[in-house]
């Protein structure tokens, strides 16, 4: 199947993590999933801590969505007119997030976080744009920069086709560094139109805020006129109900979700203060849209899926949930005597082949890449899917069971063993 792929697609596959390239060896090509396993078309199953990149915080085929994506697809699959399940939809969201008093839905993280900025910067009547080294906001051209020479000089691209004209208005920053985020808006602030960050990094491993970090950009954008952006493609109802603005208490000007949000299907949504979301067309000039925005099917099962997540003890039961694996891979590691940091937010986890403590992208790329492709392959070969790179997060589900959990750090004691061998 995969040799059949490489004829179709570069690299045989259509998003570049999924080649294992960085692991090694050929991906499995999935038949089906159910629940937290995911089974190979040779039959073989694993338990799936991919789970999508995100999404599948329910456990992969839940019933209730599938059901009701069966329910909408027999009502038709696209009308490319407003439906009261997006308004449905978007109760919800508001509900978890207050600050999207507007929003808009489009079909992907990518397209979310593109729209964003656009907006920001037509609000802002401003070019410039801040990010954070081994911060993702998907691939939108302004997005796939890395920092200049010098900390305070606009990037340069992080891809070829990205023009240097384009780039040079995104700044990078160190993540988790409040001194260069002051350091910046004492210099160009006035040129600044928005911040975009991931309230905690998930791609390049999970990295926490350092306390204050979050509200030092909301104190330092604020006083500057320049928009603050958090981009919750995946905390967003993964770490809590209200993602990281719920846990951290800071209120962006402008949300970016996905994921999890359309349940497994193509959803993103960017929204935030109305006053800002009366800018876009067609109410007002700066311009965003969407073939499939809202889709049918889509919206039902982000509705069946987020109605699900308000369960009582929900998010409880995932924290102990991610408590317990977390615990039991430190110990598994410690066993082996290999330096790891297990770094944990809620129910996303990456274990970083290193001794530094993982704060920000450089210490992060302390991590010894090869030891972790031969712990991903001695999992994969025990039943345990992870992430096929060592800067992305491990997800559990609510469908990841005490069992599943116990399977997972007994076969990480040998894999570690053999990694450290
Ligand atoms: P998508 O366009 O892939 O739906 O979303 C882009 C995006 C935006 N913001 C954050 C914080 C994200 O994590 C992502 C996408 N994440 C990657 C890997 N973590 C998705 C996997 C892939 O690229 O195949």
């Amino acid at each position: 199947m995969f040799q059949d792929a490489t004829r179709f697609f570069s690299g045989g596959v259509n998003s570049p993590v999924r080649a294992f390239r960085s692991v090694g060896g050929e991906p499995f090509f999935v038949a089906h999933a159910s629940g937290s396993r995911i089974t190979d078309a040779d039959g073989r199953s694993y338990i799936d801590y991919v789970g999508s990149w995100g999404p599948m915080i329910l456990g992969h085929a839940h019933p209730r969505v599938v059901a009701a994506i069966q329910k909408a697809a027999e009502a038709g699959t696209s009308y490319g007119a407003p439906t009261e399940l997006e308004t449905r939809l978007a109760r919800l969201i508001q509900a978890a997030f207050p600050g999207m008093e507007r929003m808009r839905f489009v079909s992907s993280g990518t397209e979310a976080c593109m729209s964003a900025l656009r907006v920001a910067r037509g609000f802002a009547r401003r070019d410039a744009i801040v990010k954070f080294e081994g911060c993702y906001h998907g691939h939108a051209d302004s997005l796939l920069v890395k920092a200049g020479s010098g900390a305070l000089t606009f990037g340069v691209p992080d891809s070829l086709g990205v023009p240097a004209d384009l780039a040079r208005h995104t700044l990078t920053l160190p993540y988790n560094d409040p001194d260069a985020v002051q350091a910046i808006f004492a210099k160009r602030g006035k040129e600044i139109a928005a911040v975009i960050v991931e309230p905690v990094a998930g791609n390049m491993g999970v990295i926490p805020p350092r306390p204050g970090f979050l509200a030092g950009l909301r104190e330092v954008t604020a006083r500057h006129g320049a928009l603050l952006i958090f981009d919750e493609v995946i905390t967003g109802f993964r770490i809590a109900w209200g993602g990281a603005q719920e846990t951290s208490g800071v209120r962006p000007d402008l949300t970016c979700l996905g994921k999890i949000v359309g349940g497994g299907l193509p959803v993103g949504v960017y929204g935030g203060r109305a006053d800002i979301l009366d800018q876009v067309a067609p109410l007002g000039p700066i311009y965003q849209a969407g073939t499939l925005s809202g889709n049918p099917l889509a919206m039902a099962a982000g509705i069946e899926t987020l109605t699900l997540l308000q369960a009582p003890g929900f998010y409880a039961d995932l924290e102990a949930r991610g408590a317990r694996l977390a615990a039991g891979l430190a110990r598994a590691a410690a066993a082996a005597r290999l330096p790891v940091q297990t770094s944990r937010v809620g129910s996303m986890l990456t274990t970083f082949f290193t001794a530094t403590a993982v704060t920000d992208y450089t210490t992060a790329k302390t991590a010894d890449t090869t030891r972790y492709g031969a712990f991903f392959r001695a999992m994969l070969e025990r039943g345990i899917s992870l992430a096929p790179s060592q800067f992305e997060a491990a997800f559990i589900s609510a469908a990841h069971t005490p069992d599943d959990l116990d399977a997972t750090i007994a076969a990480a004691r040998e894999a570690f063993g053999l990694v450290a061998g």
